[in-house]
């Protein structure tokens, strides 16, 4: 009598890891840092992107750069941090409010403008 090396109860046993594995992997690339670069000349944005735009969940990492000593300030997430003239500075956080939010900048007395929004997609 010919016996099978593997049973099919094995054969499901190795389907259903493989597929565990798979959203293992998929859930370890969505851990991924979305990473902007912003350059505040005069305390407003040169270049064209005004909206950063990520999903939720997403771990985000925005790099300002400045010439001007000021405050950007993430509203919704109440996210604030002071730059200094010239110093590359990174604001990290993970998008968990889904939404449009507006980074503002304080300090220039040009007043309390926004200059980004920051925008999170549902999942
Ligand atoms: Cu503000």
């Amino acid at each position: 009598m010919h016996r099978s090396l593997i049973t099919p109860f094995q054969l499901f046993s190795i389907a259903v890891m493989l597929v565990l594995l798979a959203i293992g992997i998929c859930n370890t690339q969505a851990e991924e840092i979305h990473s902007f670069e912003i350059t505040l000349v005069n305390g407003d944005v040169s270049g064209d992107e005004d909206v950063i735009r990520v999903l939720e969940g997403d771990q985000v990492e925005i790099a300002w750069t400045s010439d001007k000593a000021l405050d950007i300030h993430l509203h919704g997430y109440d996210v604030q941090m002071i730059l200094v003239a010239g110093q590359r500075k990174i604001m990290s956080l993970t998008a968990h409010f889904t939404g449009r939010f507006p980074i503002e900048v304080h300090g220039t007395g040009l007043g309390h403008g926004s200059v980004v929004y920051f925008e999170v997609l549902p999942k």
